[in-house]
């Protein structure tokens, strides 16, 4: 493994626009943010977007609209989320395939949210690896708990690779209700990882205060990174984020460190098996 691909994720479904005024939520945001970001090393963009009062939404014009400034201004892999927020419908989330995103989140499994719960029933899960697979769209399975790696590893055995033949995940960790974000835990994922078809690749995000163990900890044991303010709002103890372009620009920096510097967006198209631009 030679580079680093580092995702951003600027915006999220959590955070207010009141309570975090440097939050991206407007489009205009989004497509400045993404572009510093990718100047700074970011090969993928993981999306959220907001509605006029700046709510989470998969309204999908507004989705659509997204994928196309986005695809305009930057060359990053544009990564919409199936997720949305812990209140979005099933329905809704599966629509989201239809803004035609070259990337989309699958979360492998139910995890407690916070106060909420974050639903990924197993026939939602196959639904949407199956309906990315007619449509060309490359996942990113979502690993909330160690626990469904196992169901990832069945669901590839019931219905076959993903779109592309490569599979990639990202291990989200530290959310009240998921598993830790320390070292020992990504340790025993990417055990888990090895169970997947070779050649699988994955990236970990560490929710709040693990951002920086978790990054370190994926970096030594050959994993990529995600960032952003989707997951932490805080840079160091008493110092708020000021911007996404901040986490990537640490992130970039400590991918160097470990001699494993950001893949360009075409490098992390092919290792991913996203069709060149
Ligand atoms: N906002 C969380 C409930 C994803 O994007 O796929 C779900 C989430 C995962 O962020
Ligand atoms: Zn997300």
């Amino acid at each position: 493994m030679t580079g680093t691909v580092i995702t951003v994720a600027p915006t999220g479904a959590e955070s207010s626009k009141a309570a975090v005024p440097v939050l991206p939520v407007t489009l205009d945001e989004l497509v400045t943010t993404a572009k510093e970001c990718e100047a700074l090393g970011a090969s993928i963009v993981h999306v959220h977007i907001r509605g006029a009062e700046a709510e989470p939404t998969l309204d999908l014009g507004r989705l659509k609209a997204t994928v196309e400034a986005l695809r305009e201004s930057t060359d990053l892999i544009i990564q919409l989320s199936s997720g949305g927020a812990v209140t979005d419908p099933e329905k809704d989330r599966l629509a989201v395939l239809d803004a035609a995103p070259e990337m989309a989140s699958c979360t492998m499994g139910t995890v407690n949210f916070g106060d909420g719960v974050f639903l990924n029933r197993w026939e939602f899960i196959v639904d949407l690896h199956t309906r990315m697979q007619e449509r060309g769209i490359v996942p990113e399975y979502e690993i909330f708990d160690l626990g469904q790696l196992t169901t990832l590893q069945r669901l590839l055995a019931k219905h076959e690779l993903p779109f592309g033949g490569h599979v990639h995940v990202d291990l989200v960790m530290g959310v009240p209700g998921g598993m830790p974000g320390d070292a020992a835990t990504l340790v025993a994922c990417e055990r888990a990882i090895r169970d997947l078809p070779a050649g699988t690749t994955f990236s970990a995000t560490g929710i709040g205060r693990s951002t920086i163990p978790v990054i370190l900890a994926s970096l030594s044991a050959g994993g990529h990174l995600r960032v952003g303010m989707e997951d932490t709002i805080t840079y160091a103890k008493g110092r708020p984020v000021e911007s996404n372009m901040q986490l990537v620009a640490r992130a970039a920096g400590f991918a160097h460190l470990a001699e494993r510097p950001p893949l360009t967006t075409a490098e992390a198209r092919e290792l991913l098996g996203v069709a060149a631009r």
